[in-house]
């Protein structure tokens, strides 16, 4: 028994480290202008690189669009010229920033046309896939799909068809997908035929990016302001889109698959290896290796209905404030721009208790790079857990907090997030999470 314990205990620890993620794009960027296309892959292409200090980048391929398929990894060099302009004061920032050559040597083409995947059907976005997930390096590869995933089902067919079940099973053990929707006929292909592979799809919540929420944060006025004037060249490549979804006219930010990258942030709230915990990326729940969109509430005075898209645009005002702070650091000097605050919550991650014991919260030595004020607040991330009631929070605006673990009848979980807030501008958000695991009484 204490063998299997602390077994189990040893794969939770790996579940829960957070090493720098591993990250192929897979883009179908097909426009860098507004008016022509649809310029929101270059809108996430350019967010995506203001986060490139947080990952280990090792791909961006484009990939076939829509009916034509057209190919264009040219628009991702031109995004990356203008990467290129602002890299020295990123640097300034986070010294992790790859440069712009590291970069373009990663830039690689998918197969274009219509055609599916079979023989003769190899690129060099699948051939890379390939020899990225057999690098000697224990850590997963995470594949985001921002438009069709055929690149990564044809590399899944050559090995499949080169390699033993074992050496199969072996290469897939070691990639982790996130698709936006099934944007070709592929997805389903993969799913059908790899119930083992780690796979979300987010069908609905990717549109929380842009629709629900506050959207005074997404529009073309606050494009201008913080992102296309005053910020280097990269915020003045950002297309400020004026176009729509199928729901309507979208102007501004749609960025559709940014959710893909923001789910990788290690910010203290994302667990890449539990979608259900659910993070700046939403929320997904899993059948088996395969996960798609949960709900989570949104309250107004008149109703609570449950929604997708609220799993992303919940954290909207945190997500964007980073993005202004990273599209600020382009072109401003550490001393004036913000930096988020670093939170470490006190004690293990995973906690058990009983009913009736008191649990303590406890953020003792959260800092700020800037020496900015923080603010606290715990709450219970109630969709999340198990446990369908509501618990009470004493001391939720301290970085001491304590609360009575509610009755149950059998065991069930309690997530609890605390939201740390510096006095920057714009202030920023960072997070700490604890999740108990409530037993009733003895
Ligand atoms: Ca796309
Ligand atoms: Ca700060």
């Amino acid at each position: 028994m204490l063998g299997v314990l602390i077994l189990a205990s040893a794969l939770l620890g790996a579940n829960l480290s957070f090493e720098k993620p591993r990250v192929i794009v897979m883009t179908d960027i097909s426009t860098l202008k507004v008016g022509v296309g649809e310029p929101d892959d270059t809108q996430s292409l350019i967010r995506f690189l203001l986060y490139a200090n947080e990952f280990d980048v090792e791909g961006l391929i484009a990939t076939a669009i829509g009916r034509k398929g057209e190919v264009h990894p040219e628009y991702i060099l031109a995004i990356l010229d203008a990467y290129a302009k602002v890299h020295s004061n990123l640097t300034k920032h986070d010294p992790r920033y790859p440069s712009a050559e590291v970069l373009r040597r990663l830039v690689k083409a998918g197969l274009p046309g219509t055609e599916s995947i079979g023989e003769g059907l190899d690129s060099e976005g699948s051939n890379w896939i390939i020899s990225v997930v057999d690098k000697e390096d224990p850590r997963p590869v995470w594949i985001i799909i921002w438009g069709g995933p055929r690149e990564l089902a044809q590399a899944l067919w050559r090995v499949g068809k080169e390699r033993s079940a074992t050496d199969f099973a072996a290469f897939k053990s070691k990639i982790r997908v996130f698709a936006i929707v099934d944007q070709d006929e592929t997805g389903p292909w993969i799913r059908e035929n790899n119930p083992d592979l780690f796979y979300i799809t987010s069908r609905l919540a990717f549109r929380g990016m842009y629709r629900g929420g506050d959207e005074s944060l997404v529009t073309r006025e606050w494009v201008d302001t913080h992102v296309n004037k005053g910020h280097g060249p990269l915020g003045a490549a950002y297309p400020n889109y004026d176009g729509g979804d199928p729901w309507g006219k979208v102007k501004g930010i749609k960025e559709g698959d940014t959710p893909s990258f923001l789910y990788l942030i290690p910010n203290g709230l994302s667990y890449p290896e539990h979608p259900e915990w659910g993070s700046w990326g939403g929320r997904y729940v899993g059948k088996g290796r395969h996960y798609f969109d949960a709900k989570d509430m949104v309250c107004s005075d008149s109703e609570v209905v449950w929604d997708e898209r609220a799993t992303v645009f919940r954290w909207r005002p945190a997500y964007q404030a980073d993005f202004q702070a990273r599209m600020d650091w382009c072109t401003m000097s550490p001393e004036t721009a913000n930096h988020p605050p670093v939170v470490v919550v006190d004690g293990p991650i995973q906690r058990s208790v009983r009913s009736g014991q008191r649990v303590e919260l406890k953020a003792s030595r959260c800092d700020d790079p800037d020496g900015n004020r923080l603010s606290y607040l715990w709450f219970q991330y109630r969709e999340a857990g198990s446990y369908d009631g509501k618990i009470e929070i004493n001391g939720e605006r301290d970085s001491k907090a304590w609360f009575i673990a509610p009755e149950v009848k059998s065991e069930e979980t309690l997530h609890i997030v605390l939201e740390v807030t510096d006095d920057g501008d714009p202030p920023l958000t960072r997070y700490g999470r604890v999740v108990v695991t409530v037993g009733p009484r003895k």
